[in-house]
């Protein structure tokens, strides 16, 4: 799997917590050295964006990793509580919508300073 992608963004960090606690194994790409290839087959660029080896590619972290658990369901992540998975996802929401404004990924994701591409360790 590819990993669109870059350090300092809150929703690839998400991203790449989840797919290491998966034992899911990637390959992190610069989107700034695939600008190109990735609007011409998602029609835009954000981070992060995944391309499956089958030729899917997806983005938003949240749809990503849900459909990530229908295809690779153990370890589940979201707990069998049907009220505690609730609450899981106004977290999960909640982080999302709010705590990304104290990270700094959209000056460094405008500037193109990240690093090249890295295999995931
Ligand atoms: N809801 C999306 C948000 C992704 C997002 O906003 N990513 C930012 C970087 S952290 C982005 O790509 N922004 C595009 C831009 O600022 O041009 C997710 O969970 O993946």
């Amino acid at each position: 799997m590819k990993v669109y992608g870059i350090s300092v963004s809150y929703y690839t960090g998400k991203l790449e917590a989840y797919l290491r606690y998966k034992g899911i194994s990637y390959e992190l790409r610069n989107p700034f050295s695939h600008q190109k290839r990735i609007r011409e087959q998602a029609g835009a660029v954000q981070v992060p964006m995944i391309e499956l080896g089958d030729g899917r590619w997806m983005s938003d972290s949240t749809p990503i990793i849900a459909q990530l658990e229908k295809e690779r369901p153990e370890p589940a992540i979201m707990p069998e509580d049907e009220v505690v998975r609730f609450i899981s996802l106004l977290i999960e929401d909640y982080a999302d919508e709010w705590l990304w404004r104290a990270a700094p990924c959209r000056g460094r994701l405008s500037s193109g300073t990240e690093k090249p591409d890295r295999n995931a360790e």
